[in-house]
């Protein structure tokens, strides 16, 4: 069990207990420029943007200042400096637009927002009464950087408690209507003494890199939380699609990557192997890590990937494996300090082998912000996700689908994942998903949505047949709908709502 003394800070734990134990000539940060802010360089600039937030800027302890920006060190500092004031973060991607940032700042009653300049015009746009807006790194007068030059260099973090807020992130799922999480100061350092310290297992010299953005809490455990907990170093990369993480992983040496099913796919694209070489720990999630994609990237790196289920409402990673304790096809085990069943709808386990709903708890919990969907995601004190699991007899849990993800046609059950990853196996097939789409006679058909690989000849019968070949023939879709692109959100997720509701596409 996680023991953490009653008065704590993340920030300074992350960031002044690290500088104490490795000392501050260390590279914390890297820039795809090629940048290096050292460990003691970080501290300066952060302590000065903590003075400057709780001096001139007036923000008082509990106050909510919004974050916004693409992933660099200035937005990990502020990042940093807003938790050792005693501040609340309010996290959101430097994609959300005005309405959306209008209604988080509503929602969360954000007092402050630290954006950085290039993005400044949506937030100006969304109107939010009474809001105090600094921008970062630009040029003009009232710019952070300019404020905080001449502002003391050390900073006494303020004593929040481990049960104070320290973050509201805020996710829309796939669907829409946002809700923001409310994370602890002792929320932060958990994920980073569960999942990074038993299966990540970080070491100072790593050097960490990877697609998610600071506003996702995947990114920010992975490219902020877990170097810095490990005195390790994060280059952060303000694109960080394959075409800009190829580069970069040999460039800077990248040891541990942090990306989704997709990007990993994609990075395999005519790669040589030996722009890999410096990798030593792959991270998936984000997304169901298909066994065809995991298999492809072994084959090609000899690298195991680690897959893991995370979630906003709870943080991070809570079931994973890594080295021999992985099995493709399965995400894994609950991550030490976390436990996991598999559910029916009145929150009785059901029998190993059976799909349930999958319920965790741990270290971490749900605690929406003013929102009625709490008891939807908390029942009887499990964190309810949303996903269709199945555990298998040797305590592996093998994720089946979204709970609203099962195609029910003419009777049978069958799951979109299942039916990818047989067409994801097809060589010509770059990505894919399948939902389920109305259909008066069997209430609904499986429709498969194909990206091809470049080069590839549309040819629905070859992949209908392939997949009759791979599963049993009722779970071969009944249409194949070729597209140049599938829709996402701006974490990467999948949008099958807009499959499942779109006209022909
Ligand atoms: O939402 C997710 O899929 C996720 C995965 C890993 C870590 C954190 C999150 C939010």
């Amino acid at each position: 069990e996680l023991r953490y003394p009653q008065r704590l800070n993340c920030g300074a734990e992350l960031l002044d207990r690290t500088v104490e134990r490795f000392g501050p000539d260390r590279p914390a940060f890297r820039t795809g420029d090629g940048e290096v802010w050292t460990y003691g360089e970080l501290l300066r600039r952060v302590d000065r943007i903590a003075h400057l937030l709780s001096g001139e800027l007036g923000v008082r302890p509990g106050n909510r200042v919004l974050l916004r920006g693409p992933t660099t060190p200035w937005l990990a500092a502020c990042w940093l400096a807003v938790m050792k004031a005693g501040a609340v973060a309010v996290t959101v991607l430097a994609q959300a637009r005005a309405q959306e940032l209008a209604t988080i700042c509503s929602i969360a009653r954000v007092t402050h927002a630290l954006c950085d300049a290039r993005v400044m015009d949506d937030l100006v746009k969304a109107e939010v009464p009474g809001l105090r807006v600094t921008p970062f790194g630009g040029e003009g007068p009232d710019d952070l950087l300019r404020r905080v030059s001449g502002l003391p260099e050390t900073y006494e973090a303020v004593a929040t408690a481990a049960d104070d807020v320290a973050l509201i992130a805020f996710t829309s799922g796939t669907t829409g209507r946002p809700k923001g999480c409310m994370h602890f100061h002792r929320d932060v350092l958990a994920i980073a003494d569960t999942f990074a310290r038993h299966v990540l297992r970080p070491t100072p010299d790593d050097v960490f890199a990877g697609s998610p953005p600071l506003g996702f809490t995947f990114g920010l455990g992975g490219l902020v939380i877990f170097p810095l907990r490990a005195g390790a170093s994060s280059l952060l990369l303000e694109h960080a699609g394959p075409r800009q993480l190829l580069p970069a992983i040999a460039e800077h040496g990248v040891s541990v990557l942090f990306t989704a099913p997709t990007a990993y796919r994609a990075l395999l694209d005519g790669t040589d192997r030996h722009a890999l070489s410096s990798l030593r720990r792959c991270v998936s999630a984000g997304e169901n890590l298909p066994a065809a994609t995991w298999r492809a990237w072994h084959e090609a790196t000899g690298i195991r990937i680690i897959n893991g289920i995370g979630a906003t409402e709870l943080l991070h990673i809570f079931i994973s494996a890594a080295d021999d304790a992985i099995r493709p096809g399965t995400t894994g085990v609950p991550v030490p300090g976390w436990q996991a069943r598999v559910v029916d709808a009145a929150g009785s386990e059901v029998p190993d082998g059976e799909p349930g709903l999958l319920a965790v708890r741990g270290p971490v919990g749900c605690r929406y912000l003013a929102d009625e969907r709490q008891t939807t995601y908390v029942r009887g004190g499990w964190n309810v996700t949303g996903d269709t699991y199945v555990r298998e007899p040797d305590g592996y849990f093998r994720y089946v689908a979204r709970a609203d993800d099962m195609i029910i046609s003419a009777g049978y059950n069958i799951a979109g994942p299942e039916v990818e990853d047989a067409l994801l196996r097809h060589p010509d097939v770059a990505e894919t998903a399948v939902v389920g789409r109305p259909d008066d006679e069997r209430g609904q058909i499986a429709v498969a949505y194909v990206v091809l690989r470049q080069g590839a000849r549309r040819d629905p019968d070859a992949l209908r047949a392939f997949v009759r070949a791979e599963l049993v023939p009722y779970k071969c879709p009944r249409r194949i709908v070729f597209l140049d692109a599938l829709p996402r959100t701006a974490t990467g997720k999948l949008q099958r709502f807009r499959l499942r509701s779109a006209g022909d596409l």
